[in-house]
């Protein structure tokens, strides 16, 4: 009998280690390029803190208010790839999801956020994908923001690896407002007539921050003029 437990109890240590390594070699692509997407957006992140530094040193300016990243999660990922009926391939993630490594950037001014971007795309390690300004062109919903992506090139061990990020462009009041509208959005237990009220509030508050924007661009560039 306790020879029996033993060898039931080995086989069964066994089929969970040949479990385990089954699924670290099948995930390994994916982990790989995770963490290739993790470095693509500390080289942007790099990027744009140097820009900063830069502007407060010969302008007494920082044109940058904070950088948020974050890497898109697994669910969301599948989530896409079924939305557009891709296969669930690590080829798939890295040629059709152009927004696994998301980079936000958020400015003080409106005029920063242009000067920021040409000054990226200015570089010659950065190639743009594609472009898309909500700023001259605000969603339905209200939604504010110029995004980007670009292509950036990592360097590994023994290759150079181009790796796309999605860089978002806000002011402080643009972020503010998609930030509480995405969680307002996301609650399931509003009734649809409520959430069409809400939407239509939403977008009057969207075009306040746009005006609160101009306003204060405005004052900014008063007190230039004056110096
Ligand atoms: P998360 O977690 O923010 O990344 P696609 O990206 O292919 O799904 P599309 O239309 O090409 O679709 O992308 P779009 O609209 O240019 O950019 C999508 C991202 O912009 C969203 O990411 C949001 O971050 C932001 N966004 C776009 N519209 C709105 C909006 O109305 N409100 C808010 N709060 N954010 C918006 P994800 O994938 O939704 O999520």
């Amino acid at each position: 009998m306790i020879i029996n437990d033993i060898r039931e109890h080995f086989f069964k240590e066994l089929t969970r280690e040949t479990h385990i390594e089954r699924i670290k070699e099948n995930s390994l692509p994916y982990v790989s390029l995770m963490s290739y997407y993790r470095c693509a957006i500390m080289e942007v992140e790099t990027k744009f803190k140097v820009l900063n530094e830069q502007f407060s040193l010969r302008y007494d300016e920082n044109p940058i208010e904070t950088i948020k990243s974050r890497l898109k999660s697994p669910e969301s990922i599948m989530k896409k790839l079924n939305k557009k009926e891709l296969p669930l391939t690590t080829d798939a993630i890295e040629k059709y999801i152009t927004d696994i490594a998301g980079v936000r950037i958020i400015c003080s001014f409106e005029e920063d956020i242009y000067k920021m971007a040409k000054l990226l795309l200015q570089q010659d390690d950065i190639t743009l994908i594609e472009q898309k300004d909500y700023i001259a062109s605000p969603k339905e919903s209200g939604y504010r923001s110029l995004h980007l992506i670009v292509e950036i090139p990592i360097f590994l061990e023994n290759e150079k690896r181009p790796m796309k990020v999605e860089v978002q462009f806000r002011t402080i009041a643009m972020d503010f407002w998609a930030s509480l509208e995405h969680k307002i959005r996301y609650k399931k237990d509003i009734e649809p007539e409520l959430m069409e009220e809400l939407s239509k509030e939403l977008t009057e508050c969207a075009l306040r921050c746009a005006d609160l924007d101009h306003r204060m661009e405005g004052i900014r560039n008063r007190i230039k003029k004056k110096k």
